[in-house]
């Protein structure tokens, strides 16, 4: 088994933060996304969307997409679970992941495809998309900094909703974003993430 990875990739560092809290080790085969090897037939062969990551099994089988990967080592290697344990918790996992994917990690990426000299011969860069999604990824950061008052963890037992989170503010970051020091609980829950030894992933 192989995971296909580029390792500046906000999705590819959801799974390796994933794989590493499970304390799962599986080899990684590097991508670089700079030269188009995600363009070149070879890896189109094995997703034809050309994007990272993807996981090979040994028989060839491939599984494409980030969540789908994560869900399949979930089913294969349930503890320590990080999709809550009841059908509850599992439901406030799926709401807060969703929430973090969409209201955070998302609104990283619109703001990087559309500000990075990286994107600009590829979309049409529009800093009104930088500033609506700035906006957003704001807006949603100061809701999850009050859900966080109140709760270790972002839906309530440490879950996917918490690596999610870390991957699109650490993406964020990288692009001269900076957490508002106003946002105490946010920032006493990153200090804490980064001082994981899976932050290093
Ligand atoms: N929804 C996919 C998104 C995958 C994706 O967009 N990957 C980016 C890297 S973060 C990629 O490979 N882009 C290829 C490119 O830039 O050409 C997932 O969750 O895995």
């Amino acid at each position: 088994m192989k995971l296909y990875d580029y390792p500046q990739s906000p999705n590819c560092r959801k799974v390796r933060l994933y794989l590493a809290e499970k304390g799962l080790r599986v080899p990684l085969q590097p991508v670089n996304l700079l030269t188009g090897e995600q363009r070149a037939s070879d890896f189109l062969r094995r997703n034809p969307f050309g994007a990272v990551p993807i996981l090979e099994l040994d028989d060839g089988a491939v599984i494409p997409e980030s969540l789908a990967i994560i869900e399949y080592f979930e089913e294969l290697h349930p503890e320590p679970p990080l999709f809550g344990t009841d059908p509850l918790t599992r439901a406030l996992v799926r709401a807060w992941e969703r929430r973090c994917e969409l209201g955070v990690f998302l609104q990283a990426t619109r703001r990087f495809f559309h500000s990075s000299p990286f994107f600009a011969a590829r979309v049409e860069q529009n800093p009104k998309v930088v500033e609506e999604a700035e906006q957003v990824l704001r807006a949603r950061l100061t809701l999850i900094n009050e859900q966080l008052k109140d709760h270790q963890w972002v839906a309530g037992t440490f879950s996917l909703a918490d690596l999610t989170l870390l991957a699109g503010i650490d993406f964020a970051a990288a692009s001269q974003f900076t957490l508002d020091p106003a946002w105490t609980h946010l920032g006493r829950w990153y200090e804490t993430m980064k001082r994981r030894p899976s932050a290093a992933a």
